[in-house]
């Protein structure tokens, strides 16, 4: 059941989105399960599923996946065995996406979930398209992709917003 969301003195307050995060992986046994548990820490929100797209990893990333959607409703596994690529598993991600909004990431942590919340927010305040880079104002990077020793907000963390444009 959808939380409650409260009206406010100006009228009803617009839903929050429904978000899709897909997450390809190819042996990232020793990290998807981290990083499944800080995205739903950042978004904390009933309104999330977390799409893995595993091509059959040889280090089980998947076994360990469908463990974790057997107890968390939230978490659907997409186990391809006929096919293998990045691209096609974010493509066929996509594909089975339910949300209002679809987010896509790495699952090496160098793309931080921290950022998620600052991404999905900008799309509410009318952006059709959010994307996070290392190269914008404020953002930093650091010398590995491993997540020990990073916090949420991970190594490339910035979030551009370009002047707003017109809306019809
Ligand atoms: N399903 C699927 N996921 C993949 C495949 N190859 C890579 N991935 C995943 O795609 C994400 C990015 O993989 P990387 O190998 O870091 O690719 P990259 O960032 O373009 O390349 P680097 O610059 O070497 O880091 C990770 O989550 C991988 O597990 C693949 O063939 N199939
Ligand atoms: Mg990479």
């Amino acid at each position: 059941m959808p939380p409650q969301i409260p009206a406010t003195s100006a009228g009803a307050t617009p839903p929050p989105p429904s978000v899709s995060v897909v997450l390809p992986t190819y042996n990232e046994a020793g990290n998807i399960l981290d990083l499944i548990d800080a995205i739903e820490r950042a978004l904390a929100t009933n309104l999330l599923e977390i799409i893995v797209v595993d091509d059959n990893s040889p280090d089980g990333t998947w076994r360990l996946v469908g463990e974790r959607a057997a107890k968390d409703a939230k978490v659907r596994l997409l186990h391809r065995t006929s096919e293998r690529g990045l691209t096609t598993a974010i493509q066929a991600g996509i594909r089975q996406a339910r949300g209002d909004v679809v987010c896509w990431m790495d699952c090496d942590f160098s793309h931080p979930p921290g950022t998620l919340p600052r991404l999905v927010a900008n799309l509410d305040s009318g952006y059709d398209l959010v994307v996070g880079s290392r190269y914008v104002a404020g953002a930093r990077r650091a010398d590995r992709c491993s997540h020990a020793g990073l916090d949420e907000q991970g190594d490339h963390e910035g979030v551009e917003s370009p002047p707003r444009p017109e809306l019809p």
